[in-house]
This record gives structure tokens, sequence and C-alpha cells, in this order.
């Protein structure tokens, strides 16, 4: 149990001040400052009015479509008849039951992936860095759907966008599932507290709390998900990597020399000592590992293809971005430290150029003005246009 393990004690709804600040960040009173030193990791928070007049990105009719594409990830719960079911998606259009059947939950992965209005919710949530930023998931569900008392294994903003939703929440004293259901239902769940959201209520939870969301009529909830690698994914993911990456001199065993044996099963004493010195031996450069953290963050979702953009001169190029501004594709994501990442490569620019680079990954767009200044510099045009190419990065329609 975590050091921090939260007390049933400490209050949960954060209090609602009369001067509400105006403020791009759904915190309220309570400041994003104070929230991430307090509750961030650390215990669950209502923020009644989080998102005072929040419209939902998408209408049912918008939801169920992007339920039907192939690239979306999509899963339905159900629990007619109070037994649990799973279906992934994609659901063609007639699949998916109607609003007025009860107790069903369609959960739609990746939203911010497909429409503007869902990815400028998700950036609402950038006082947390990108690399810890994961989707938005979009869940519209039926009276008394839901998906059963469970905890995930990351921080998550649950964000009322349509309707009511009842949520129950407390820390699990048992993680024990109910066996032989198609989802991870907890087999014991005491809530220590209980709330209805309404629209433009929000309610956040560190890894690890046990809730339960029931739709009180049909509702829409949006999920802002994190994501945080263990050591094992880093690693394997890392390792090969490494294995794969064009390397130098590559020795190879021999044993030049050896002697008759009479014992052909014994692993050779000469071939371990190789091979265990190979092992312990491998250290990879601080610059490798640099580049690959980088490339790791940025790496995009399995199912996010890019449409290559159209082939320009660069002199054309500059042309229309000093014009018309650029903008990053909003599936592109984007990293700096040293060098800068984005999609899960690695380019080296040089400070001037870099600067430009980096003011670009913050703010995701560069307005005319500034894509002019960047485009003075030869580094600057040549990644721009590169990633342009690539679909990475548009020109800003005004
Ligand atoms: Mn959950």
């Amino acid at each position: 149990m975590p050091a921090n393990r939260p007390s049933a004690r400490h209050p949960i709804e954060a209090p609602e001040g009369a001067a509400r600040r105006r403020s791009r960040w759904p915190l309220g009173d309570i400041g994003v400052e104070r929230f991430m030193r307090d509750y961030w990791q650390r215990r669950p928070l209502l923020v009644r009015r989080a998102l005072p007049g929040l419209q939902p990105p998408l209408d049912v009719d918008a939801l169920r479509a992007l339920a039907a594409r192939d690239e979306v990830e999509s899963r339905l719960v159900s629990a007619f008849d109070g037994r649990w079911r799973l279906r992934h998606g994609p659901f063609d259009a007639g699949a998916l039951p109607g609003l007025r059947r009860r107790r069903w939950t369609l959960l739609v992965q990746g939203v911010d992936l497909h429409d503007e209005r869902a990815h400028a919710l998700l950036a609402r949530f950038r006082f947390v860095p990108d690399a810890r930023l994961d989707d938005l998931m979009i869940s519209l569900a039926s009276d008394g759907g839901g998906v059963g008392p469970h905890l995930d294994s990351y921080d998550v903003f649950l964000v009322q966008a349509w309707g009511r939703r009842r949520w129950r929440i407390g820390w699990p004293a048992s993680r024990e599932l109910v066996a032989g259901l198609p989802l991870k239902v907890l087999a014991r769940f005491e809530p220590s507290h209980e709330f209805v959201l309404e629209p433009g209520d929000m309610l956040y939870l560190p890894p690890g709390w046990a809730h339960d969301g029931v739709a009180e009529g049909p509702c829409m909830t949006c999920s802002v998900g994190f994501r945080a690698p263990s050591r094992h994914e880093f690693l394997a993911a890392f390792l090969a990597d490494a294995a794969e990456a064009p390397g130098g001199a590559d020795p190879r065993f021999g044993d030049a020399g050896r002697r008759a044996v009479t014992r052909p099963a014994r692993v050779p004493a000469d071939l371990h000592a190789q091979l265990a010195r190979w092992a312990r031996d491998w250290r990879p450069s601080p610059a490798a590992i640099d580049a690959f953290v980088g490339r790791f963050l940025t790496e995009p979702k399995p199912q996010v293809w890019f449409q290559r953009g159209q082939k320009l001169a660069a002199g054309r190029f500059a042309a229309l971005a000093a014009r018309d501004g650029v903008r990053l594709d909003r599936r592109t994501r984007i990293a700096y430290r040293r060098q800068v990442f984005v999609n899960g490569e690695a380019f080296e620019a040089g400070r001037r150029a870099a600067h430009w680079l980096r003011r670009l990954a913050d703010a995701r767009r560069l307005g005319p003005r500034d894509a002019a200044q960047a485009l003075a510099e030869p580094r600057c045009t040549e990644l721009l246009l590169q990633w342009y190419e690539a679909g990475w990065l548009h020109l800003a329609e005004i």
C-alpha cells in the first residue's frame, strides 16, 4: 500500500469560491499548482463546474459514426438481464442498441485523434506534460449503464459532458475480481464516497482507486487518460530497438583450437563465458539512451497513420507558411529535450532552429509572424517541410 494512502476523512470535494478564476485550466479555484502539489497521484478530487458550459465534443450520432470506423478502438459493455457482456468494435450502424434500452455503455478510445473539439478538450489538461497525457475516451451510456466497479493503473479525469452519472469511489480493500467475467469487475467494492456529476463537473482519480459510474438517464462522460511506462515496458522496447540498431563492429564467437568433446550436450565453458561477458559489458551510450527516450515517448499509437502532404519546393513552402502559419496535426506527438522528437523520430537542430521548434512543440502552432522568423533558419525550413510532407504538420488555414 502506498505511503500516501488516501484517507476517507480527507475532504474530496473542492470548495467553490465566490470569485471563480477565469482560466483555460479546468480546476477552478483549486488552481493547477495546488492541484499538482496536493492531489495529483495522491487523492481524488471532485470539482463542481470545473468546465462550466461544456458542450459534448461530439453528439451521439457522431460518436456512433466513429465507433463504426476500423481505425477507431471501441467497446460495448452491456449488462442486459444482469449479465455482463463485452464486445469489440467496429460497430456497423444498427449494431448498437438504442438509448432507450437500459444498461449499456459504448466506450470510444482516442477520440482526440479524430475530432478537433475532443483534441481541444484534451489540450486543456496540458498542465501535465504531453509525455504523460494519453488520450480522450468518450463513453456514451444508456440509463443504468456502466462498466462495473473496477480500478485502473493510471490517473484519470472524468468529465461529465452530457446527462448525469452517479460515481461511487473507495480505496479498495481487496483487488480480487469476479471470476469468469469478460471484464475486470471487483468482487468486493465498499465505496467511501458517492456523488452525482452534472454536465461540466469533473472527478479526478489517482491510480488504484476503485470506482463505479452508473448513468442516471442517458449520458456522456469524457475520460482524460494518462500514460506511465513501467520498467518492463520501457526495457522491452529499448532492448528491442538496441538489437535492431545498425551498430558498429559485431564480433562473432569463434573457437579455433577447441579440443574434441566426449560430452557433446555440455555447454562449452568458453562459449558461456563469452556470452556472459557480452551481456555484462553491454552499456548503451548516454546519447543512445537520450535519443531512445524521446523516440519512445513520442511513438504514435499503432492505429495512427499520417496522410502524406503534397510535395512543395522549399521556397513555395516558406512563402505559404509565412502567410498562413503552421500547425501540428492533432495526431502528432512531439517532445524536446536536447533534440526534438516527433512521432518516434529524433531530430538535431542548432540552437536558433531549436528555439522555434520548441515553441512550435509547446504551442502546437506558429502564427504567420513566428513562422516567417522560424523559416529564416535553413534547418527549420528543412525540418518543417519534411514534417509537412510526412503529414505531421499543416499549413494553418485561417
Ligand atoms: Mn475506470
